[in-house]
Order: C-alpha cells, then sequence, then structure tokens
C-alpha cells in the first residue's frame, strides 16, 4: 500500500513574525501581512491533489492559539482575555511566539517508524521537542494529544512523548529534535508503505557532546543524540540506521532542516552535492544498506545553487510512489519558474533509470512565506492495510470531509492577518469556535487546553 500522508491544517492565527533564525523565509517576511482563509485553502487543495492521485490521506488538526497557558506561564495573568491583551501590550513578541500556526508545518510533528521496522511490530511515533525555536516547542504536549486521538489502538500504535528538551533546571539536555524533517525511510522496493522494511537514514545538525563541527551563524537544531534516541526507543536494527551530518555551511545558508536540501523515497534520493558533510560516504552506506537499485541523483550547486534551493524549496517537495508503481515528484510553486529546477526536472522524467516519472507544482504560498513547502507541511506514515484501517476514521480524506473542510475554513477564517491583530481579544475566540467545530469534524474528541 502508498505510504500515507498527514498533513497539519493550517491554524486561524497563521502570520509573519519572524520567529525562525536561520529560516530565510521567516526573518525575511516578518511583518508582512498573512491571508489565513487562503493559507489554509491552499493546503487543504495540496491534500486532496494528493488523495486524488490515489495515495491515501489524513489530516493533523491546528493546535490552540494564542495558547493560554503559555502565556499565563510567562506571567500575564487574569482571564484568558485579559492575558492576551497584556501580552500585546507589553510583549508583543511573547504573544507572537504564544499565537504562531507553526504546527502546520507537520514533518516536524513527530519521528515515524513503520510496524515492519520497530522492535514489537507495531507503528511508532516520538513526538518532536522542537526545543530549538521557542515559538515551536509548547507544540509537543498538543502533539502527542492529537497524534493518541488519531492512532488510537495502542496494540498497533505507540507515541511516545517528546525527548525532554531541558533538564529540571532548565538546561538544556543532549535531545534537539525536529521530527521527521531530518529522517528519511528507504525501502528495498520502490513501494513505499509499512509492508517491507526500510533503511532509515537520520541527519543532524550537530553533536550535543563532544568537537564536532557545527555551523556559526544559525542553529543546528537536530542533535545527533536526538536521532540516536529515537532509532532506539523504536526498535530500528542498528545495521537499517545510517546517520549522517548536515554540512554546517548549508545551514549557515538558511537550510535549517535537511529536508530542504535533498528528498528520498523508495530506493530513490533526490540530494544536493553540499547537502552532507560526509556524502559520498553516506551514499555508499546507502547503496550498500537498500541493495540493488538504489539510485542517487546529485545535484550539483553549478545546476541549482543553494541560495536557489532555499529560495525555490525544490527540495522540499513530495516523492510519492503512486498505487500504480510510478513515482511522482510534488513541488512548490516557486520552483517553477527557475530554468535550471525546470531543465532538471524534464531530465529526470526522461531519465530510464530515474524512478520518477512525472512532476505536479502546487501553489502552497502562504506556508512558504515562512519557510513551508509541501514536505513541511505533512508527516509521512507509513502503514500497512490493517494499520489504515485502525486510524480514526474522520481524519482521513474523503471529497466529503475536504468540502466541510472548505466551507469551515471559509466561515471561521479571516481573510487577513496583520500583525497586531493577535492582540485582538475577537481572534482568540474565533480560534477557539472555529477548533472546537474542527475536533467533531475530525471525530478526535475534546483534545484542546480549552475545551477540558
Ligand atoms: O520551524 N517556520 C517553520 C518552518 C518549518 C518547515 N518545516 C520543515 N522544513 N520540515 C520553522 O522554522 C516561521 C514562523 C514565523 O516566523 O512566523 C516558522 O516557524
Amino acid at each position: 500500500m502508498p505510504e500515507a500522508n498527514f498533513d497539519g491544517i493550517v491554524g486561524p492565527t497563521h502570520n509573519y513574525a519572524g520567529l525562525s533564525p536561520g529560516n530565510v523565509a521567516s526573518t525575511s517576511n516578518r511583518g508582512l501581512k498573512s491571508r489565513p482563509r487562503d493559507a489554509a485553502l491552499q493546503g487543504l487543495s495540496k491534500a486532496a491533489a494528493l488523495a486524488r492521485l490515489g495515495l491515501p490521506q489524513g489530516w493533523l488538526p491546528p493546535q490552540e492559539r494564542p495558547h493560554v497557558p503559555t502565556l499565563h506561564a510567562l506571567g500575564f495573568a487574569g482571564t484568558d482575555e485579559v492575558a492576551v491583551a497584556k501580552a500585546a501590550a507589553e510583549a508583543p513578541h511573547l504573544l507572537a511566539r504564544a499565537s504562531s500556526a507553526s504546527s502546520m508545518w507537520a514533518a516536524n510533528a513527530a519521528t515515524v517508524t513503520p510496524s515492519a521496522d520497530s522492535g514489537d511490530g507495531r507503528v511508532h511515533m516520538t513526538v518532536a521537542n522542537l526545543r530549538t525555536m521557542p515559538h515551536r516547542a509548547i507544540e509537543a504536549p498538543q502533539t502527542a494529544r492529537t497524534l493518541r486521538a488519531i492512532f488510537r489502538d495502542e496494540s498497533r500504535f505507540a507515541v511516545h512523548d517528546a525527548l525532554p528538551g531541558t533538564d529540571a533546571s532548565g538546561a538544556p539536555t543532549p535531545y534537539g529534535d525536529e521530527g521527521a524533517a531530518n529522517h528519511t525511510r528507504f525501502t528495498a522496493s520502490n513501494n513505499a508503505g509499512g509492508e517491507l522494511p526500510g533503511v532509515h537514514l537520520f541527519v543532524f545538525g550537530a553533536q550535543a557532546s563532544g568537537a564536532g563541527r557545527r555551523p556559526s551563524r544559525f542553529p543546528a537544531r537536530q542533535t545527533l543524540e536526538a536521532s540516536q534516541a529515537i532509532a532506539e526507543r523504536h526498535g530500528i536494527p542498528h545495521a537499517r540506521c545510517i546517520h549522517a551530518q548536515q554540512h554546517p555551511a548549508v545551514i549557515d545558508h538558511g537550510v535549517f532542516h535537511n529536508d530542504v536540501i535533498s528528498v528520498g523515497n523508495g530506493r530513490f534520493y533526490l540530494v544536493h552535492e553540499l547537502a552532507l558533510l560526509d556524502q559520498q560516504r553516506t551514499l555508499d552506506d546507502l547503496a550498500a544498506a537498500v541493495g540493488p537499485g538504489f539510485h542517487a541523483e546529485i545535484v550539483p550547486e553549478s545546476e541549482v545553487s543553494v541560495a536557489d534551493a532555499v529560495r525555490t524549496y525544490l527540495f522540499n517537495s513530495q516523492l510519492v510512489t503512486l498505487p500504480g508503481g510510478d513515482m511522482q515528484l510534488i513541488l512548490p510553486k516557486e520552483s517553477e519558474s527557475h530554468a535550471g529546477i525546470r531543465r532538471l526536472i524534464e531530465r529526470l522524467v526522461s531519465d530510464p533509470a530515474c524512478p520518477v516519472n512525472g512532476a505536479l507544482f502546487l501553489d502552497v504560498r502562504e506556508s512558504m512565506r515562512n519557510g513551508g513547502g509541501p514536505a513541511c507541511l505533512r508527516l509521512r506514515v507509513p502503514l500497512t492495510d490493517a494499520g489504515l484501517a485502525a486510524v480514526t476514521p474522520s481524519c482521513l480524506w474523503s471529497p466529503e470531509r475536504h468540502a466541510e473542510l472548505e466551507s469551515w475554513v471559509r466561515r471561521h477564517y479571516r481573510e487577513e492577518l496583520a500583525p497586531e491583530d493577535l492582540g485582538d481579544p475577537l481572534l482568540l475566540r474565533e480560534s477557539r469556535a472555529a477548533l472546537d467545530e474542527l475536533t467533531r469534524i475530525l471525530g478526535i474528541g475534546s483534545v484542546y487546553e480549552f475545551q477540558r
């Protein structure tokens, strides 16, 4: 069965607050007016396009924002409305952190190990702690509740809490974890589903302990220690895990996650020549572990520069195997206007040795402006038929539910949002009304703190 994708639904407070140093789009679009309704509709259309290709597709609901418990913990006391108003007046940057719709980037929700690869035959998921960016570090507890409401059957799914990002004194642990954005699973056949065992490439930005190399300008978000702990927790045999370091220089050029510079599926890896520190050795290890038919397409700097990869998000595409076995790239529209990328895609599609035989360009511009392309917006969950049947059914795509969600967005979302609108007490009320209704549409029960 083809791999399932769960797309993060864009929340009603989607805005541009410049919260992610090292993410060029986020910092350069800071303060722009956002279009939450368009953003959510673009996301729903992307999910629908994949579902219509015959792929299993689901949704992950947004988180409650502004997140009042965060504001309370920061000392903004009083009723929910009062706390928001105080934060808006005294510390708008803290309100922005508590208001980001960043959970839309579902690739950062968790790292997933399918049943064929885990120690106990269940699908294992470790929620990402996202501890490097304060606005994302608050996502984990809600992500765990949400995933447990979607993947309920504990005989098939194990949803682990995030690795601790800080210790009891608040000091950072060795575990910086950004979820699946730094993880790629290859399978010996081009069937990308959960039936066959896979080979896991875990890419880290830096080693927390020791004297390894690290970027100098921007943070390395994923640590080796976090990736190793996840592989251990999930029971993946060591022989099927490869750990590789991202090149510190590309992090300093705005490649804040490895899915901004490479994408893999089945036996195919599309990767920029400067992506990894010890790239040739890693590719050799992958070729040996994946076996015959492993094909790495290395994109040279002369064809697509790292700067253009960051600008166009070529590598932040989804690489999907369709039910008939064809492999297709789902790219952001921004890639279409780049001549080098168009040539590259034509070459890949016409090359008989390359498994990619089609490309689709989609508009996710509102998310792109915060550094999130098609691949960021979804969590890959390779399932078996029985696993898919155990997913909370109303979280899975159907034409009727898609229409219902579109109408829900049109009724609840604002057309535009300016930074100063985050303090509007009406926005808090509107967002809660929207999410309350959404939990009924998706049949996931009262997962939000405001509902408890
Ligand atoms: O963590 N942007 C997200 C984008 C995440 C993209 N995910 C993957 N590459 N898988 C981030 O930097 C920007 C929010 C703001 O600035 O308003 C933001 O959080």
